[in-house]
């Protein structure tokens, strides 16, 4: 069995996470994804999300694509995940090239060119001018 890893936030899923999480699990049989916490994104990627770790946590597992949803709490966790999940493949988006080289030491690393033209950041600027144009 080929075990995948990939770690990320996945607020206001869209397909671009979409697109990554099907290539990450066409890499092997089992995927597993380690997102974000709540108190990771704050205090340390400085990024707030709409939704919270629970609802991200159970979007994720209802897609076929994955397996796993383990919490990220920190940048230093990839290591012993890796070790901890016999992990044979860790991959991200392009956004991230050569960022996690490091980890070739123990398993395969892969990125993926990211999806164009999609971002959450993007999605909530849609959002909130719909309501500005709008008199909802
Ligand atoms: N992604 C993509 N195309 C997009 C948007 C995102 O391929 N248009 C990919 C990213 O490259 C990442 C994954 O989807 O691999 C999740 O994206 P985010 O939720 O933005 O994750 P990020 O904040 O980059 O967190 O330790 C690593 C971090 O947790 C990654």
């Amino acid at each position: 069995m080929v075990r995948v890893i990939t770690y990320g936030t996945y607020d206001l899923l869209h397909y671009g996470h979409i697109n990554l999480l099907k290539r990450a699990k066409a890499l092997g049989d089992y995927l597993i994804v380690a997102l974000s916490t709540d108190e990771f994104n704050k205090n340390m990627k400085n990024k707030v999300c709409v939704q919270n770790f629970q609802e991200r946590k159970t979007i994720l597992e209802s897609l076929r694509y994955v397996d796993l949803v383990i919490p990220e709490n920190n940048w230093e966790q990839k290591i012993s995940d890796i070790q901890l999940y016999h992990v044979d493949i860790f991959c991200m988006g392009s956004d991230w090239n050569n960022k996690f080289d490091f980890l070739k030491d123990y398993c395969k690393v892969i990125y993926f060119p990211r999806t164009d033209g999609i971002s959450t950041t993007q999605r909530k600027g849609e959002v909130i001018q719909m309501f500005k144009t709008s008199n909802v």
